[in-house]
């Protein structure tokens, strides 16, 4: 049957990796028979288990699959910002983000894809009407709805599942929401993509998937990963209340402009503390 994806040009994978040997030839083996037509690219950092290696004898096999190998263990964001400007340098048409561990059916990608016929941006969604989670523990569960409705809240944000991690972009859309800032270090890249995305007026359309907690391997994410995207979203939060605040308030009197102008500078000075806090910690080497 034909794809109803195929007139969408030419599609790029990225697969972040660290750590991964045990998954790094299922992912590719799955992504590569349920979208041939789409290229990999796997987004190494230096994984001390051979994961970049593996990942090179794959590729020399198979002209699709392709390995960008990095330095060292430098955060998810920065992993994606190298793997997203290689795709755009080598010119794809789209970009999708996904991991490697198998929590991400690459069954499901064709309808992901199909659904950027309709949309500049895609998310794979569990908080969705027909989206779930697998064997997932319970405080992992809690922490993503929250962190999504925490999100959503401060933010004006309407999108369910903000901290997935399957996403799919038009390039274009791609290049513009990169030109805001974006979290270079941990999973609050995805936040940062979606929230770039809202702001410019792209269209976001979540897609239901099913997410399987990994069999193999060990998840990345740490307690030092959610207090810095905590601190983050909340920046985000007071600065973006702050300027909604603002312009209410000067549309009003005189007197109403100056307490606006106050709440802002208010505003841009607990903002400033967060950052420099954030700073200070990661000066620190407390991570
Ligand atoms: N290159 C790279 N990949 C990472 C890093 N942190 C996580 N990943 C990958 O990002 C994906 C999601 O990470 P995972 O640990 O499964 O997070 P979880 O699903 O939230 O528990 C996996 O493919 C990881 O190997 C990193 O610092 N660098
Ligand atoms: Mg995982």
């Amino acid at each position: 049957m034909a794809q109803h994806y195929a007139d969408l040009g030419k599609i790029l994978v990225i697969i972040p990796t660290y750590n991964e040997i045990d998954n790094v030839d299922m992912i590719t083996g799955r992504l590569r028979a349920s979208v041939p037509e789409a290229h990999i690219l796997v987004v190494d950092d230096n994984s001390p288990d051979g994961t970049g290696d593996r990942a090179d004898e794959l590729a020399a096999s198979d002209d699709h699959v392709h390995v960008l190998h990095r330095v060292g263990k430098e955060g998810l964001g920065a992993a994606y910002k190298a793997g997203f400007a290689w795709a755009l340098e080598q010119g794809y048409d789209v970009v999708v983000e996904f991991d490697a561990d198998g929590s991400h059916q690459p069954e499901q990608l064709p309808r992901v894809l199909e659904a950027l016929h309709g949309a500049d941006m895609v998310k794979g969604s569990r908080w969705v009407p027909g989206g779930s989670v697998v064997n997932w523990p319970l405080h992992r569960e809690l922490l993503s709805r929250g962190g999504s409705i925490y999100t959503r809240l401060m933010l004006g944000l309407p999108v369910k599942d903000i901290t997935g991690g399957l996403n799919a972009f038009r390039a274009d859309t791609l290049r513009a929401i990169l030109d805001d800032p974006i979290d270079g270090q941990g999973y609050g890249i995805q936040r940062d993509l979606t929230w770039n995305a809202h702001k410019r007026g792209y269209r976001i359309v979540e897609v239901p998937i099913e997410f399987i907690e990994r069999t193999a391997g060990e998840s990345k994410m740490s307690g030092d990963v959610v207090k810095e995207a905590m601190i983050r979203t909340t920046e985000l939060g007071l600065r973006h209340r702050g300027a909604q605040l603002k312009k209410a308030l000067t549309r009003g009197s005189g007197r109403a402009q100056h307490a606006g102008e106050s709440a802002g500078r208010f505003v841009g000075a607990v903002s400033r503390a967060a950052s420099d806090a954030v700073r200070d910690r990661r000066k620190g080497g407390s991570r």
